[in-house]
């Protein structure tokens, strides 16, 4: 319904206005054709002037009304150290840009109606004129100059690579998404290779590299406020740009080619907030989350200022400046992408799948010795060696089993007194003596290990159980799996 209203609107406004046409034609036969034209060439003069203060009027008023939306102005201040000096740059180029916006429109406007056409009055035909053409190429030429050296100085000044930075993090953009890589306790981001590129490392960590070990993804970018940091930008498939609107940050990320931006945030967050909330733009509902106000839901953003294709507005992150102690602990939350679960660490990827880390072995000893102490304490005198495990079918220990086997010695060390049954048990699959064969095998090769390490052969016992002592189903994969199993028994402590 609208829609044919305004589409009626339309349709009689034009009817009117080539009725008004004829009318003047009309008025024109009548009169003199001459006369009539001097009297349009005044009225449309006049009305160009009548365009021009419009014009102007709106300009001015709609900066002014939307002034507190702007960024540099009213509660959008830099929330970057260096943002100040490009804002002021940015103010000092619309000063000079300002005068020759509106003197340029004034003399357009006051000469068309000022020269318009009239009866015996002739245009003036100017050839050449050295003096105008050298006033008219000095003056932006000089302003150039000013505008453009000092924007070399304040890029200069933002762009210094010193290396001095406390911080360095790693945007990388792709269609379309960005994935954020901190660099971990160590403070250094990893080597990246894009052939090392799989499902479980999208960026292509080199993982022997051994400083990629701690380097996480973070789904926000948390940075502390007051510190100063480098963001090294790079891209998968197409051009993107980096771009932190509330800090002055913008780069683009290029295919091949590392990029990079420095700045120290400066305004936590909150504090961002807290301003905002004294302006009235900002008192009002949101609509997407109607409960709260506009400036309690602000949140810093970082978007791909480039049109990198269809989805290229959903490439938003959020960007959150905190106090040093909360992104700390924001710190210790974070799971680096080689040890989180699922991750990198023991599938085919892993270089080091054969080995632990210390801090791996130290936190599986701790365990191992709860349990024998409960063991030593308790009814239960049984302790599943849980991580002893054997190649299939056979007898041979797979390498990552020599930590148990090395913590049940060090506990043998550590109580003199106790003796032990090593006691292997298999699940149901297989024949009868073929399985209890096995078991025997099986737990000879951790009692053989136990020895070659320097525990006394009286202190030991081996036995095979083969299927006999299940405890859980061999119905299921899950229970057969807990079925085949070592177990240390004490046996005297
Ligand atoms: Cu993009």
């Amino acid at each position: 319904m609208t829609f044919i209203i305004i589409l009626l609107c339309i349709v009689l406004t034009a009817v009117v206005l080539v009725q008004l046409g004829k009318v003047t034609e009309l008025a024109s036969t009548i009169r003199g054709e001459a006369d009539a034209q001097e009297d349009l060439n005044t009225r449309q003069g006049f009305l160009g002037m009548v365009f021009l203060v419009c014009f102007m009027v709106f300009c001015l008023a709609s900066a002014w009304y939307y002034k507190n939306w702007m960024l540099g102005y009213g509660p959008h201040v830099s929330a970057s150290e260096h943002g100040g000096s490009l804002d002021s740059m940015f103010n000092v180029t619309l000063f000079f840009t300002y005068i020759v916006f509106v003197l340029t429109h004034i003399a357009l406007f006051y000469y068309a109606w000022k020269y318009r056409g009239r009866r015996g009055r002739k245009a003036l035909f100017m050839p050449h004129d050295t003096k105008l053409e050298l006033v008219w190429t000095a003056i932006p030429a000089i302003t150039m100059c000013f505008l453009v050296v000092n924007g070399l100085i304040a890029w200069n000044e933002v762009m210094g690579d010193d290396g001095d930075e406390d911080i360095e993090i790693e945007a990388t953009a792709q269609q379309f998404s960005w994935t954020i890589r901190y660099p971990g306790a160590d403070g250094a981001l990893g080597e990246k290779n894009y052939k090392h590129i799989t499902g479980l490392n999208s960026l292509g960590q080199v993982w022997t590299d051994t400083k990629n070990l701690d380097d996480f993804l973070a789904e926000d970018i948390v940075l502390p406020k007051g510190k100063k940091v480098r963001v090294r930008i790079t891209a998968k498939d197409v051009l993107h740009n980096f771009d932190l609107p509330h800090f002055r940050v913008k780069m683009d990320a290029i295919p091949g080619l590392p990029t990079y931006f420095y700045f120290t945030p400066n305004i936590t967050t909150e504090e961002y907030r807290q301003n905002l909330s004294n302006y009235p733009e900002y008192q009002a509902p949101d609509p997407n989350n109607p409960d709260k106000m506009l400036w309690e839901t602000f949140n810093f953003d970082l978007a791909c200022a480039e049109l990198c294709g269809s989805g290229h507005y959903a490439m938003k992150k959020v960007v959150r400046i905190v106090e040093e102690d909360e992104y700390n602990r924001w710190l210790s939350n974070q799971k680096s992408n080689y040890f989180v679960s699922s991750g990198v660490r023991f599938s085919d990827e892993d270089p080091y799948k054969t080995d632990l880390f210390d801090v791996e072995d130290n936190a599986r000893y701790a365990d191992f010795k709860t349990n024998f102490e409960s063991a030593l304490g308790g009814e239960n005198k049984t302790i599943i060696l849980d991580k002893v495990e054997f190649a299939t079918g056979g007898s041979s220990l797979t390498d990552l089993s020599r930590y148990q086997v090395n913590h049940l010695k060090q506990e043998l060390d550590r109580n003199p007194g106790v003796r032990i049954e090593l006691a292997g048990h298999t699940d149901s699959t297989g024949s009868l003596e073929g399985n209890i064969s096995l078991s025997q095998r099986r737990a000879d090769e951790v009692y053989n290990k136990l020895i070659s390490k320097g525990i006394s052969a009286s202190r030991l016992v081996s036995k095979g159980y083969g299927p006999d002592q299940p405890i859980d189903t061999n119905e299921t994969d899950a229970g057969r799996q807990k079925n085949r199993r070592t177990e240390a028994r004490i046996i005297s402590q």
